[in-house]
């Protein structure tokens, strides 16, 4: 029998409430995952080159580990993947399929926690600080939900990352890709950012990284040097998420089911066009994918965007805000074509697309007295 004195106790109840509300979270992302699913539903593709993006004038949408040792990646021109790797299997991509799986993996997900922010098509965080008592750790947790998307996908991988805030289980479930499975404990945060690159902080885009990287500052070491103000200063509200992520900070909490923000569909041609008529017939078909999709998700958009690219490259986007939302087809075209009426086609267009966003809230609202719910749908009450 041995006896513990006081300062033994605080410590023991204070290492007990520690562990006991400290939060957990996990990030999933599936691997190569619209290639995964191509290899999955033709296993005669399994171990080869596959690469998403069969439009020779588009970018590749992924591709396979297996193509990814040719150096293909994610928004590459398909033609120089084509050049990497002249044997490689180019698919033109499934939305509709991916989206299915996808949506089977959420929901397989909701059963081991409902408190599950889907973040992409493919990547979802889970706070799963409430499952220490159905299961004997973070370790169990992962194994779950990594057999939980094999299962409900039909036999793809995930890589999982958990980590005591999001950020940073964002960056472990990359680190060990595929496949992978990558905890961090609360006690090593400091060490594990502090050689992580400023790259590796999500929202750090190309420009801002080559900016710090002008300052001198490449990892989160280097990072940790510069004052908040400084960081404020430089790039507004973004310079303290940074200042706190360069210390492990991420007050951001998972949110469940956060309602899309837009839909938007779009195509580049196999050859540049000139012809209003094609632009418009495209367009037609565009508007009757997002409605489709609106309305599969009950929701209305206010803001319809027109988006171009002409053969030499040049962006142009066009916006028009109605008084009503719509998930019209008929609504999003007219808007659509009136904005592509006003354009001087100066140079034939290698893209087009249509964007709608500024959506109603959840659409029981749209029925309530007083609102403006005519449109929606392309309903006639
Ligand atoms: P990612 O998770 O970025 O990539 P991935 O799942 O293919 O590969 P990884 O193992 O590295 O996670 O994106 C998920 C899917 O989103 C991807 O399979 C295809 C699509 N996508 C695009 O269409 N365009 C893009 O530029 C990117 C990055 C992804
Ligand atoms: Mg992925």
């Amino acid at each position: 029998m041995f006896f513990l004195h006081s300062g033994c106790i605080n410590f023991l109840l204070n290492a007990f409430f520690h562990n006991f509300l400290a939060i957990m979270i996990l990030h999933l992302d599936m691997d190569a995952f619209f290639a995964s699913v191509e290899q999955m539903d033709n296993p005669s593709l399994k171990g080869k080159p596959v690469i998403i993006g069969g439009d020779n004038r588009g970018v590749v949408a992924t591709a396979s580990y297996e193509a990814r040792k040719y150096g293909i990646h994610s928004a590459m021109p398909v033609a120089a993947a084509r050049r990497l790797c002249p044997k490689g299997i180019f698919i033109k991509g499934r939305y509709q399929r991916y989206s299915e799986i996808s949506k089977k993996i959420m929901c397989g997900l909701r059963q081991i926690s409902s408190l599950l922010q889907e973040a992409s098509i493919d990547e979802a965080y889970m706070d799963i600080s409430g499952l220490r008592d159905s299961f004997s750790g973070p370790a169990a947790v992962g194994i779950a939900v990594k057999n939980c998307v094999y299962e409900c996908s039909g036999g793809l991988t995930c890589s999982v990352g958990i980590a005591p805030v999001k950020f940073l289980a964002k960056i472990c479930s990359d680190l060990d890709k595929p496949d992978g499975l990558t905890i961090l404990q609360k006690s090593q945060v400091s060490n594990f950012i502090l050689p992580l690159k400023i790259e590796n902080i999500p929202g750090i885009g190309k420009h801002m990284a080559a900016n710090l990287h002008s300052f001198g500052i490449s990892t989160i070491s280097d990072l940790q040097k510069l004052s908040r103000s400084f960081l404020e200063d430089c790039y507004g509200k973004f310079g303290i998420v940074l200042y706190e992520r360069a210390r492990g900070i991420d007050s951001s909490v998972v949110h469940e089911n956060l309602p899309p923000k837009s839909e938007s569909a779009e195509c580049t041609f196999d050859k540049d066009i000139w012809t209003k008529q094609i632009l418009k017939e495209t367009l037609f078909r565009q508007s009757e994918k997002i409605a489709k999709k609106l309305i599969s998700n009950s929701f209305a958009g206010r803001t319809i965007t027109l988006k171009m690219k002409f053969s030499d490259f040049k962006l142009i986007t066009r916006a028009k805000t109605l008084e009503f939302r719509t998930a019209s087809s008929q609504v999003i075209y007219n808007v659509a074509c009136s904005m592509l009426a006003r354009e001087h086609l100066y140079k034939p267009i290698r893209l087009i697309g249509i964007g709608i966003s500024g959506f109603n809230p959840k659409p029981e609202h749209l029925f309530l007295p007083g609102m403006e719910q005519l449109e929606f749908a392309g309903i006639n009450l």
